[in-house]
């Protein structure tokens, strides 16, 4: 039904960890999801650009001396925050793959729960909620969290989805299907498009909930102006062609 490759079993996942400017904050992530779930760790995938700071690149690179079979530095050629995950999709080995950032924002305590449900669901994506039961959202503004409740009902309904947090960049995925759709956006929105494209091809979502907690170190590469961009994202992608979201 959803013209994506089916995944039957849960093996492995890739971590993606996209980096700028955190150092402490990717070394905590690195450290909890260690603790919490190598043994169900491929790879640590960490994406870096050339506006990636060099105190951030010196600790990807302590990361990947020390955990040489783990960890991966790649150098991505797309430019921003989707074309450094849509070069991770590409490159993932694990089963399945979970998209979220070295700042602290994604709770990485909350990996084993994404892993221990995707073990149940090996087709479904699995996508953290700050506004589930459970889930909250700390020192994000008011305004901010205002117009994120207003946009997550809107297209809610015009999906016809009973998700509750749909712009949030943390999720699993079967591998399969991140490799087999067509990617467009390169900047935040991709955050949104790489749950509105499953959605239209029929890909099952399950969420979590998650706590999102503001980053104490570093600074968010995103605007406030660049949100209405997810606007665009959504209504186009609701009205294409099914065939046209697939890679051909
Ligand atoms: N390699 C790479 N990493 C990036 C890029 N842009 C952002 N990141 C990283 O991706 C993660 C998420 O980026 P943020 O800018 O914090 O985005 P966000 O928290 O989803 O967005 P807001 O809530 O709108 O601030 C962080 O760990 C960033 O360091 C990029 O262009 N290239
Ligand atoms: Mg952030």
């Amino acid at each position: 039904m959803s013209g994506c490759p089916v995944t039957t079993a849960f093996r492995s996942a890739s971590v993606i960890l996209p980096l700028m400017d955190e150092t402490v904050s990717l070394s905590k992530t690195v450290e909890i999801i260690l603790a919490e779930a190598s043994d169900d760790v491929e790879e640590l995938l960490i994406v870096v650009c050339e506006r990636t700071k060099p105190e951030s690149m010196a600790v990807a690179t302590a990361l990947a001396q020390r955990l040489p079979d783990l960890v991966l530095i790649h150098h991505q050629n797309l430019p921003f925050l989707g074309g450094a995950i849509r070069e991770a999709f590409d490159l993932a080995r694990g089963s399945h793959v979970i998209m979220m950032a070295s700042d602290l924002e994604t709770d990485p305590v909350d990996v084993p729960t994404l892993i221990a449900e995707a073990k149940r669901r090996p087709d479904a994506i699995i996508a953290a909620s700050r506004w589930r039961r459970g889930g909250r959202f700390e020192g994000y503004s008011k305004v901010k969290l205002a117009a994120n409740w207003v946009f997550q009902r809107a297209f809610a309904v015009l999906f016809g989805t009973v998700l509750t947090d749909m712009t949030y960049g943390y999720r699993l995925f079967p591998t399969k299907v991140v490799q087999s759709i067509k990617w467009e956006e390169l900047r935040h929105p991709f955050l949104f498009e790489t749950v509105v494209k499953p959605l239209r091809l029929g890909v099952e979502v399950v969420e979590i909930p998650s706590v999102w907690k503001a980053r104490t170190e570093g600074r968010s590469s995103n605007t406030f102006m660049r949100n209405f961009e997810y606007f665009r994202t959504g209504v186009k992608v609701r009205f294409a062609p099914r065939n046209s979201l697939l890679r051909s």
